[in-house]
């Protein structure tokens, strides 16, 4: 291999309630990424159990994301759509990773401090331990680009670095068994040749960070306790537009331009949000309705999600009734991700120094 293979990786979590900013920041920036280059789109269940699932609510939540993958027009003939359980190499490459990562690179991951919150010492090792999972996701398939939220950028500076330790750490054995691939960026802290690429994060857009509808300073998330701060991807058309109307705002008109949102983060949450659902910019959107109130911003809003939302809906729920069909992709597709990361972690046992002795 003289170069990595463009390729793209992602994931949703199978924890239910999957909301607006689940699917604008990820599922539909997924599917024009398809027809760019080789995709992979995972249900990530083994991440959903580092907190407490019901295990048939588990089996159930995977099969909606996978509706809603399928539903969003992600084609499972073109991008591999699979649950992450079903392939043995994430857990396996995890492991090595646990011992790549430092403590100290773990402890500073805002997110395990916003999920643990006071409680720490109660969370599981692995919520403590899930950007590693995370890394390991993404480097079994030697992944370039990985389109994500915002909240996500963290982990995936920490992907890099486990990929820049790991590429040090076997630099000797990597350039010896002759696997490496020249690296697009040396520098004095990264070898000329490496194994694992240093993904790159595609964060981009007007709605990298959906906030909440009850509190524009906080992230619109599934954990949310009140259902009016998010908008789900199974909320019908009166649901939707009762939480738009419900959504808080404040008394101005909105402005013409972007530097007049700043200060303001529900109106300027509630414009992002117009302008990834219609593919415009805020700007555009605030020069179409630049010094109008809410009163007549929030009905255009709520026509705008319900056009957009309600095909979907109605998708996933014809989808969630032939559970067999659902199986299926996913069971072609864990065979076909399989396939890429066998290979991958093959290598990276020599690497490391496993013994493969051939069992007869
Ligand atoms: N509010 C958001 N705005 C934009 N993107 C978002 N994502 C999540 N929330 C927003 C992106 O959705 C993808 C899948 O997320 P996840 O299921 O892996 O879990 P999460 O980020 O932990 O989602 P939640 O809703 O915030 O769950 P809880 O409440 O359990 O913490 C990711 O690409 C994420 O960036």
């Amino acid at each position: 291999m003289t170069t990595f293979q463009s390729r793209v990786f992602s994931g949703v979590q199978p924890t239910g309630n999957l909301h607006l900013g689940n699917y604008l920041g990820a599922i539909s920036r997924f599917v024009p990424l398809q027809d760019q280059m080789e995709s992979i789109y995972c249900v990530v269940d083994l991440h959903a159990i580092t907190v407490w699932q019901d295990p048939a609510e588990l089996t159930r939540a995977t099969r909606e994301v996978t509706a809603a993958y399928l539903a969003a027009g992600i084609d499972p003939k073109k991008a591999i759509i699979f649950n992450q359980s079903q392939v043995r190499e994430h857990a396996e490459l995890a492991w090595i990773f646990n011992c790549v990562a430092r403590m100290g690179w773990l402890k500073r991951m805002t997110q395990f401090k916003d999920k643990a919150g006071k409680h720490a010492e109660n969370a599981s090792v692995g919520l403590f331990a899930y950007p590693n999972l995370m890394a390991a996701d993404i480097l079994a398939y030697r992944a370039t680009h990985v389109p994500v939220g915002d909240d996500q950028k963290q982990h995936l500076e920490l992907t890099r670095d486990i990929a820049q330790k790991f590429n040090n750490d076997f630099d000797e054995q990597i350039k010896e068994l002759g696997l490496g691939v020249p690296n697009p960026e040396p520098s004095h802290e990264s070898p000329e040749e490496i194994f694992f690429p240093l993904t790159e994060p595609m964060i981009a857009g007007p709605a990298t960070r959906i906030m909440s509808l009850r509190d524009g300073n906080k992230k619109m998330s599934k954990s949310d306790p009140s259902d009016l701060s998010r908008i789900n991807l199974t909320d019908d058309a009166d649901t939707i537009a009762k939480k738009i109307k419900k959504a808080k705002t404040d008394p101005d008109a909105l402005p013409s331009e972007v530097d007049g949102l700043e200060g303001r983060a529900e109106a300027d949450n509630l414009v992002g949000i117009y302008a990834a659902l219609s593919g415009k910019s805020k700007a555009d959107v605030l020069s179409e309705f630049g010094g109008q109130q809410f009163s007549a911003f929030k009905p255009a809003l709520s026509e705008l999600a319900v056009e957009k939302l309600a095909p979907m809906n109605g998708e996933m729920t014809r989808l969630m009734n032939d559970a067999a069909a659902i199986d299926t992709v996913l069971k072609d597709g864990a065979e076909r991700a399989s396939a890429i990361a066998e290979p991958v972690l093959h290598d990276v046992r020599r690497i490391v120094g496993f013994l493969e002795a051939r069992r007869s």
